[in-house]
């Protein structure tokens, strides 16, 4: 196409001799078709938007005009870059044909002109241009002698890291070899306490159970002692609730779960002195005995003798307590899933199922569920049915009366403005307790909390005839021995009063028991004076539990008088529901005056500061490995990074971006100060601390002519718009440093750097530089 054009046209104006041919003009075929006849273009019609040329269409090679021309130049790039006009000396500047003699100084020397038209200003123009040049020159020297050495040291630094890598490696192995010793030092230290622990309760506990003075469980049967668990565990239950339950009431009415507990802790940690654990889910118990995880057992005392308010007996509770800083998020434990969706909870402490497919697993789950459910109700009743649970029947079926008659009270009141009166009125004429209606409230809420503190105590008597029955299904060998520890545990750890050891004696030995039917009144349930019985020539209860008794019965009486005469004016009820109410009584713990107080004390799990000493060293010993460790294993991540180059390429090419890996940059610009964080975030702020968000590190980039383009995305989103981003172009400077900042479109930001990263062979060439020696 190129030669085609040279046949049909005659350029008289010749680009390259300017000088001679200023004179002449642009000459072309005329029309389409007559090749003959020529026409001449003077420089006012040329790219004036009108095609004069239209064969050729060389009059107008940067308007469209003749664009449909078969040799039209301006839809080639190549031949449109020669109709440029080069102004002589100023390598930057090409013009347009058009700007040639059209009376504007376009080049410094005037060259695009006709002689005389412009001045020679090139000494001035080009001493800036030269000045920028020399500037772009001594940056570009500086620059990349800086960039040569970084890279060089990098080099050189990675290479030394790959040989040093090594050796770090091999420290962690012997670091690695000396914590798990310490470790095991520690676990050996624990179990050294454990046996020591173990022997020395088992010792005392068979003393105060079976010493023939003063042995207190004498003469009892091994059904005796498993009922005499359930229960205390029972108590233990509605002790433990009581007072938590008023203070949480107190403190405000919020969500119960994760305050109470369901499962009998006492009997938990009575196992554990005997040497014993309930696996978590089955419930079937390991012991010693059976050489089961000695190491577990160990870590389970100690870990309890030091966090005597939150203890652990499973390896999941210990794993739990162990993360759980905050003590408050305890789950509610239970020996047996509640109904509820608590027990879907995989936090749930002893619940350690193994995850299946979703849809087998929730449907198995469920029948898993309500099997359970069931056998815990099965139990409920079980336990309901017994001596030591009738006042709490009884009471519980006085306060579901009274509650009955609360609410038919509150129906016939309903809708009407004047409730109290209307009470007084139609309340109290039916069958049912007296009850003053200012004291209404009062009492529904005593009766929830008396109710509340039953349920919990019939929830660890469940939980504690769970274990019990797989504990007699494993029958070991020594059943009755196990009993006797385990019950003299619960005593201890359930901080039963020898009272409340008596009462239950009186409700699970038969002879001992009070005439049924008798029992029911509030007067006969309190079985003062103490009554007595042998077998075998052994008098049970003890001396000292029958002594303890009788002393406690003489205020107790005191109390049922006060009781029973509440009870005796036909239930009439103002106010309070006093402690003895339907025969029900919580009794308070022991107290520093309770001959349990003396007997059990010795077995309290106390910590002696030598084995205290002992157990900081090793603690102190494993921590610093464990530190020493970790602080290697980020020294040798950050070091195989460098050796590698860098995580996705996050040292740049060559390596360039690490030196300043981990630096900001900033620049103040207008009424904001940016800050631009390799590696980690940009931000935009006015002068105070914090900042708007620009967007975290996305990356650097190199384009064809050397710019470095580094980006951080996913800012804060922009009121109506994008989130914000930033864009910096790093180009070659001596220093680093952000030279300019702007937002183009409202929240998009970009910026201009000089780094002496960019100094490099790209750069020279797009500038024309010479080469370095
Ligand atoms: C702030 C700054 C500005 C931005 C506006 C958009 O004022 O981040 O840079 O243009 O928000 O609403």
């Amino acid at each position: 196409m190129q030669s085609n054009r040279k046949n049909h046209l005659v350029i008289v104006l010749l680009l390259n001799s300017l000088g001679a041919t200023f004179a002449q003009l642009l000459e072309c075929p005329f029309g389409w078709g007559d090749n003959e006849k020529l026409i001449q273009i003077p420089p006012d019609r040329i790219n004036d938007g009108y095609c004069d040329c239209p064969t050729s269409g060389l009059d107008e090679t940067e308007t469209n005009a003749c664009s449909g021309s078969a040799n039209w130049p301006g839809i080639h790039a190549d031949t449109a870059s020669t109709s440029k006009y080069h102004c002589p000396g100023q390598a930057q500047l090409h013009i347009s044909l058009s700007k040639v003699q059209d009376g504007i100084c376009d080049c410094c020397s005037g060259a695009d002109e006709a002689p005389g038209v412009c001045q020679d200003i090139c000494d001035e123009v080009l001493a800036a241009e030269r000045q920028e040049m020399e500037r772009r020159l001594h940056a570009f020297r500086e620059g990349s002698l800086i960039r040569k050495k970084e890279l060089a040291s990098y080099s050189e630094l990675r290479e030394k890291t790959a040989l040093d890598l090594e050796v770090e490696r091999s420290r962690i192995k012997s670091l690695e070899s000396r914590l798990n010793e310490a470790k095991d030092q520690l676990a050996q230290w624990k179990i050294k306490r454990l046996e020591q622990r173990l022997e020395q309760i088992k010792e005392r506990t068979a003393k105060i159970a079976t010493d023939p003075e003063t042995g207190i469980l004498n003469g009892l049967s091994t059904d005796e002692l498993g009922w005499m668990i359930v229960h205390a565990c029972q108590t233990a239950g509605e002790m433990q609730t009581m007072y938590p339950l008023e203070e949480r009431d107190a403190k405000s009415s919020a969500s119960s779960k994760g305050t109470d507990s369901t499962t009998c802790v006492p009997l938990r940690l009575a196992g554990l002195d005997a040497g014993l654990i309930w696996e978590s889910t089955t419930y079937k118990p390991k012991s010693m005995d059976e050489a089961v995880d000695k190491i577990l057992l160990a870590e389970l005392l100690d870990f309890n003798v030091q966090h005597t308010g939150s203890p652990a007996w499973t390896q999941q509770s210990l794993d739990k307590a162990n993360t759980l800083n905050d003590k408050s998020q305890r789950r509610r434990l239970t020996e047996v899933e509640p109904e509820n969706d608590e027990g879907d909870d995989e936090d749930d402490i002893d619940d350690d199922r193994k995850p299946t497919k979703e849809t087998s697993r929730n449907s198995s789950k469920q029948a898993k569920k309500s099997e359970q459910e069931e056998r815990r109700l099965q139990l409920e009743q079980l336990i309901l049915g017994q001596p030591y649970s009738l006042s709490r029947v009884a009471l519980r079926q006085k306060a579901e009366k009274v509650i009955a008659v609360i609410d038919a009270m509150k129906e016939t009141a309903e809708g009407d403005t004047n409730m109290t009166e209307d009470i007084e009125e139609s309340g109290n004429s039916g069958p049912g307790p007296v009850i003053d209606p200012v004291s209404l409230p009062f009492i529904r809420n005593k009766l929830d909390d008396r109710s509340r503190v039953i349920q919990t105590g019939l929830d660890y008597a469940v939980s504690a005839k769970v274990l019990m029955d797989e504990l007699d299904a494993s029958n070991p060998p020594n059943l009755r021995a196990v009993l006797q520890s385990l019950l003299i545990g619960t005593l201890i750890h359930g901080n039963l009063s020898s009272l409340q050891f008596w009462e239950l004696l009186a409700n699970v030995v038969p002879e001992l028991r009070i005439v049924d039917g008798e029992s029911k009144t509030c007067k006969a349930h309190i079985t003062c004076p103490p009554t007595t019985i042998r077998r075998n020539s052994i008098g049970i209860p003890s001396t000292e539990i029958l002594k303890a008794a009788e002393e406690a019965c003489i205020g107790l009486l005191q109390q049922a008088q006060q009781s029973c005469v509440v009870e005796d004016g036909e239930d009439a009820l103002s106010g309070d529901i006093p402690n003895g109410y339907g025969g029900f009584y919580v009794l308070s713990g022991r107290d520093e005056f309770d001959l349990f107080h003396t007997i059990l004390g010795d077995l309290t799990l106390v910590d002696n500061d030598e084995a205290k000493n002992e157990r900081d060293e090793l603690n102190a010993r494993i921590s610093t490995f464990e530190t020493e460790l970790e602080s290697l294993q980020s020294k040798i991540a950050d070091m195989a990074d460098l050796v590698d180059g860098g995580k996705d390429g996050s040292h740049g090419p060559d390596g360039e971006l690490y030196s300043m890996k981990n630096s900001c940059h900033s620049i103040e610009s207008g009424k904001y100060t940016y800050k631009l964080c390799l590696n980690d975030s940009a931000t935009q702020s006015e002068g105070g601390p914090g900042g708007t968000h620009l967007g975290k590190w996305d990356g650097a980039s190199v384009e064809d002519d050397g710019t470095r383009v580094w980006k951080w995305t996913n800012g804060a989103k922009c009121w109506n718009g994008p989130k914000r981003s930033a864009t910096v172009h790093v180009t070659c400077g001596i220093e680093n440093q952000v030279t300019s900042a702007d937002e183009p479109e409202t929240c998009r930001y970009v910026f201009e750097m000089e780094s002496p990263i960019a100094c490099d062979e790209s750069y020279r060439l797009k500038y024309g530089l010479p080469t370095l020696e």
